[in-house]
């Protein structure tokens, strides 16, 4: 048993899409709450007036009745509001009978360090919106509801996840950077706790619990580095200052005093807390554009500009708590299987009564 998850979904198409798979049933899902996650990643200082205009909301469409999952695809649908005010045609172009909106004229000055280039390179488009709509982290909605999915699955078995900044006087930068119109990144954290021993496995490089977890970090927008505990730190550090010792408590379960690892050895969680940084760059949509080529002329030119945040660093610290929380339910299904939350909260139980661990 394995959870899988389908997005899909342009930044000013109708709606973001996702279909969860492989969800047990009897899940009680609270739509305020995954509302209530919508909102955190709408929030956050250095975000552009589309997120005024967007009032995130889920709407289940499938696999749910009464509250409860039915054990059957979960289907996600978070609308587009801006959509209205945008060009598209869902027919072949040029569209009869909408009134002239955005969109219309092709984008074919690639910004540097968004899909602008290489997605029109890739898939021979004139147009590099046909890229950007799809690139675009406006998608990461819809991944943070079937996130916060994850967090109810992972709460029936007492793990929490909790994504924050760790940058420093971010809010200072934001205003400096807006000031030169500019942009900035920044570094957040996430970190699980409670988590079982045993998530993962060393068995394969695809099994590891710290390459998923970098995968599903690394996999966000405009993240570009990922580490787990001390991560880069430890190659710095003697094997005596690296290494987390193992303890025991009185009543014989295990426990230790440092967490270098990051909660994960051997590729498979431990039992301390869960922890991974993420390094987000700079966004790459700038008020004072870099040099870019317009690939209709050839000629020189400067790259696309147009409504974006001067920062979403706090946006990605909620779209990076639903990546490792995905990912930690997916591991957890793995191991707990079961048809019913019941079967899958009832071995889970079981398993913690074989091993000398509990939640500290
Ligand atoms: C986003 C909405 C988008 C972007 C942003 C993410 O809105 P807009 O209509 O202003 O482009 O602000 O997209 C990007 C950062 C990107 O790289 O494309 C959102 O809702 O998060």
């Amino acid at each position: 048993m394995t959870l899988s998850l389908v997005t899909a979904g342009e930044s000013h198409g109708p709606a973001l899409v996702a279909i969860l798979t492989g969800l047990p049933a009897g899940l009680v899902l609270d739509r305020a709450a995954i509302d209530a996650d919508l909102a955190r990643r709408q929030q956050g200082y250095g975000r552009s007036p589309r997120q005024q205009l967007e009032q995130d909301t889920v709407e289940v469409l499938a696999g749910l009745r009464h509250g409860r999952t039915l054990g059957t695809p979960l289907a996600l649908v978070v609308a587009n509001r801006d959509h209205e005010n945008w060009e598209w045609g869902m027919s072949p172009w040029p569209p009869e009978g909408h009134a002239a909106g955005k969109g219309t004229r092709p984008v074919t000055l690639p910004r540097p360090g968004h899909a602008d280039l290489a997605g029109s390179l890739k898939h021979g488009l004139a147009d590099a919106r046909d890229a950007l709509e799809q690139a675009s982290a406006r998608q990461t909605a819809v991944a943070v509801a079937a996130g916060a999915v994850a967090k109810a699955l992972l709460a029936a078995i007492d793990v929490g996840v909790e994504g924050s900044v760790v940058t420093e006087e971010l809010e200072a930068r934001i205003d400096e950077a807006r000031a030169e119109r500019d942009t900035v990144g920044g570094i957040v954290e996430v970190r699980a706790s409670g988590v079982p021993p045993g998530l993962g496995s060393y068995a394969s490089k695809e099994t590891r619990l710290d390459a998923r977890l970098a995968a599903a970090v690394m996999g966000i927008q405009a993240v570009k580095g990922v580490e787990v505990g001390a991560g880069f730190e430890l190659a710095g550090r003697r094997g005596s200052q690296a290494h987390d010792e193992i303890l025991a408590r009185e009543d014989a379960t295990l426990y230790r005093e440092t967490n270098f690892a990051g909660g994960i050895e051997g590729g498979v969680s431990n039992g301390e807390p869960v922890v991974v940084r993420a390094a987000m760059k700079p966004l790459p949509t700038l008020m004072r554009p870099l040099r870019s080529v317009d690939l209709d002329t050839g000629e020189a030119g400067e790259a696309l500009v147009e409504r974006s945040d001067v920062a979403a660093v706090e946006a990605l610290a909620v779209v990076a708590e639903a990546a490792v929380a995905y990912e930690l339910a997916r591991a957890a299904r793995e191991k707990f299987g079961g048809d019913s939350l019941a079967d899958f909260v009832g071995a889970w139980r079981a398993y913690l009564e074989r091993i000398p661990w509990r939640t500290p």
